[in-house]
């Protein structure tokens, strides 16, 4: 939940969560490391057994920080000493903020309860704004500008940026870049970041810059030639300037276009290219694509509507969801085949935020992930829980969570009685049949309500009675154990580069 907070915040704010000793460590460890790994700013306070009972066999004394460090937290610190704790949670927030990371502080209980006679200089010295430059991204150096200027223009070459969510305040700018680069289609990745962090690590770079996003779109303007006439005419249909939300977004822009689906991405790349053919007084196809069709294989179950009678297809349901969200509502996606459904058939409103588990791809965060969305939000807002019956079950506990918090979910659960991923992703899998409870009874029982769907023909009463609720409402989809969706075969080619600068 803490996870799910920061990203909601665009890491502008920081997720916190606090536990108690031993396994409520132990349990902090995969959502603290599905921060870690998605960027988002995340701190951990824990406690511990006092100082003088700790090593030798206490109940439930772990060592914390070894535990926490070694799974890869960036900052993990167990409290030595009363005077030491104000620095040290400054650092642990200053490491969180700038390396976008998890921290994690565990507090004996003898120095909780300790009284500090009057707080370190060096703490009071700082203001937070201080804290925040620790190693903010300098200005992008010329000789990376230049360079990027070249790659974007050069003969021949087809670039995109994928920029993602920390582009969130630079919309203006990079219209305007995207503008003067008259630019559509997918191939080569540039990377533009504030941190070094993590650098060439979510895709394939071809080149990558540490510098403000807003910044290195302004000043690249300054290398790239003046006017459109200017830019030979292979650059002229050369690169790509796309905006989503993270990187996954490169890989569902070529499927998009390829497949000609009417995507929320495909969207975004037409809304763009009118907006840039319009600027610059052209008609709108002469920024269409050239690219050859890449290698897919045919979404074959995709394209299967009803499986069989007496199953609900998700791709039905999730379709007819898009146009039912809210301005507000967030998008909760959990990890499974039902992450592929979900790009596949569903169409984000602009502005729609989705939240899942990026990197670590954890199961049951979506539920989590939309008890936070709905706090965050208030009663204006829906969080849509989207998971499989898997995943489902990982947390289902919070529903108990989500009715004391009054949140307002419609939550989806793809009961396909199978670990689809598991089953459909790899060869002779074993082991992936689910039993589960009846769903829909159990949301009852925690004073929830829902709708059981068998056919498709349910699915927009369904929808309407989801909407029209208040508080928790479960969609129980029962779905086709057999019907699996495509995986995307996008590879990314050409070598990383990472800026020298
Ligand atoms: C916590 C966790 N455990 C295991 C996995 C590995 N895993 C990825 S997808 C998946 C199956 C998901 O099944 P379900 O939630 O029913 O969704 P479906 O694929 O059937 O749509 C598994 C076991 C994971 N990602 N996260
Ligand atoms: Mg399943």
């Amino acid at each position: 939940m803490a996870a799910a907070a920061g990203k909601l915040s665009n890491g502008k704010a920081l997720g916190c969560c606090l536990s108690t000793s031993g396994p409520a460590v132990s349990n902090l460890v995969t959502g603290l490391l599905d921060a870690q790994l998605d960027r988002v700013p995340v701190i951990a306070l824990t406690g511990c057994k006092p100082r003088s009972d700790q090593g030798h066999s206490e109940f439930q004394d772990i060592d914390q920080a070894r535990l926490l460090a070694a799974g890869g937290l960036a900052y993990s610190i167990t409290i030595a000493d009363p005077t030491q704790l104000l620095s040290v949670i400054r650092d642990a927030i200053a490491i969180a903020f700038t390396k976008r990371a998890a921290v994690h502080i565990a507090i004996p209980v003898d120095i909780q309860v300790a009284t500090v006679a009057s707080p370190p200089a060096r703490v009071l010295s700082c203001s937070p704004e201080t804290l925040l430059q620790r190693v903010k991204a300098g200005p992008p150096s010329d000789a990376s500008l230049q360079r990027l200027a070249a790659l974007l223009t050069a003969e021949g070459e087809r670039i995109c940026f994928a920029i993602g969510c920390e582009a969130r305040d630079a919309g203006p700018e990079i219209l305007a870049l995207a503008h003067r680069l008259n630019a559509p289609i997918v191939r080569k990745l540039v990377e533009v970041t504030t941190d070094s962090f993590g650098l060439a690590m979510h895709f394939e770079a071809e080149l990558s810059v540490t510098a403000d996003v807003a910044t290195v779109c302004k000043r690249l303007v300054e290398f790239l030639p003046k006017s459109l006439a200017e830019l030979s005419s292979s650059a002229m249909h050369a690169a790509t300037v796309v905006c989503g939300g993270r990187y996954v977004w490169w890989a569902s822009i070529e499927r998009a276009e390829a497949m000609a689906l009417e995507t929320n991405a495909n969207r975004v790349i037409k809304a763009l290219r009118a907006r840039v053919a319009r600027k610059a007084g052209l008609s709108t196809d002469v920024a269409a694509p050239r690219q050859p069709a890449p290698t897919l294989r045919a979404p074959t179950a995709m394209l299967k509507t009803v499986a069989r009678s007496s199953y609900c297809h998700q791709a039905q349901l999730l379709a007819r969801l898009g146009p039912r969200l809210g301005a507000n509502d967030v998008v909760c996606v959990d990890t499974g085949d039902i992450t592929l459904w979900t790009s596949l058939s569903l169409r984000l409103r602009r502005g729609s935020v989705v939240l899942s588990s990026e990197r670590l791809g954890t199961m049951g965060y979506a539920l989590c992930a939309g008890i936070v969305a709905s706090a965050q939000r208030g009663p204006s807002a829906t969080g849509i829980v989207i998971a499989g019956d898997g995943g489902f079950q990982m947390t289902l506990n919070e529903l108990g969570t989500a009715i004391q918090m009054n949140s307002r979910l419609v939550i989806i659960v793809i009961d396909n009685k199978v670990l689809g991923r598991v089953e459909f992703g790899f060869n002779n899998a074993q082991g992936c049949a689910l039993a589960g409870p009846d769903y829909l009874a159990l949301a009852r029982a925690y004073g929830a309500d829902g709708i059981q769907l068998t056919d498709d023909s349910q699915i927009d009463a369904a929808l309407d009675a989801a909407f029209a609720a208040s508080g928790v409402f479960m969609l129980h989809v029962v779905s086709d154990p057999d019907v699996k969706a495509e995986m995307a075969t996008y590879k990314p080619r050409g070598i990383v580069k990472v800026d020298s600068a």
